[in-house]
């Protein structure tokens, strides 16, 4: 994450106002709870398992265009994964995060991403009203006729007990692995999986569950400073679950599907 000086908000990508921290340079850029993908850590995934997801998404990943456009990016990678099968012709466009955000955000939305103002108080972010604009893109898009069955907000229940979560998020990501007819979107504290005490709010894509070893990876699309990296499954779940993941505490993930 990152070192602009950026108002970072609430209810964008990042939680709070950063600055560039000399002293930080010298820290390593991945801690112990991330593994990027070049170190093969988990190359004995690749050769035992199918890994759908992660082939279905490789090809459409993105980079988040701005600060505040973690969850857009996320979304337009998910959904062109979720098309990959169409039968395209010679004019038909990949989603671009802006073309997903100007055809199927709401203005507001559109504001919250591209506009002078920050969105602090617009709630355009928050995880319900993602879950609308999801819902009506995967319907416009053809990804699900019912766009509510399509895209949907797991919250976790703030009553439950944290063995229940764990075991919640466990039977998810083992049934996402299955096949890339469905993604999970994951609203979580970045710098709880990347180290870096600056990495605030954020928006990322599951790209894969190796059971083995119980490690997700994770699609990050702040590509300016990060690549795909494998975090234990415990972590992300501390990541999903830390408060500071979410203003509202409205904590979990997007499970968004292809329902034909
Ligand atoms: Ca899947």
């Amino acid at each position: 994450m990152k070192k602009m000086p950026h108002l970072a908000t609430v209810l964008g990508c990042w939680s709070f106002l950063v600055f560039s921290v000399n002293a930080a340079l010298a820290e390593p850029k991945y801690g112990k709870d991330a593994d990027p993908l070049w170190k093969k850590t988990h190359s004995q995934y690749f050769k035992n398992n199918e890994a759908p997801d992660f082939w279905a998404l490789v090809g459409y990943y993105l980079p988040q265009v701005n600060g505040r456009a973690c969850s857009a990016t996320s979304f337009t990678m998910v959904a062109n994964a979720l098309r990959r099968a169409n039968p395209y012709t010679r004019e038909d466009a990949i989603l671009t995060v802006e073309s997903f955000a100007r055809k199927y955000g709401t203005e507001d939305y559109i504001e919250a991403l591209f506009g002078k103002i920050p969105p602090i108080a617009s709630g355009a972010f928050a995880n319900k009203n993602l879950e609308k604009i999801f819902q009506s893109a995967v319907e416009k898009l053809g990804i699900a006729k019912l766009g509510a069955e399509g895209a949907k907000f797991i919250q976790l229940d703030a009553q439950k007990e944290k063995v229940d979560w764990a075991k919640q998020f466990h039977e998810a990501l083992v049934a996402n692995e299955k096949s890339a007819d469905d993604f999970i979107i994951i609203n979580f504290l970045q710098g709880r999986l990347t180290g870096d005490p600056e990495g605030g709010a954020h928006v990322a894509v599951i790209a894969a569950y190796d059971a083995k070893k119980k490690s997700v990876l994770v699609f990050d699309p702040d590509r300016e400073y990060y690549e795909p990296y494998w975090s234990p499954e415990e972590a992300v779940l501390d990541a999903i679950a830390d408060p500071k993941a979410d203003s509202k505490g409205q904590v979990g993930w997007f499970h968004i599907k292809s329902i034909k």
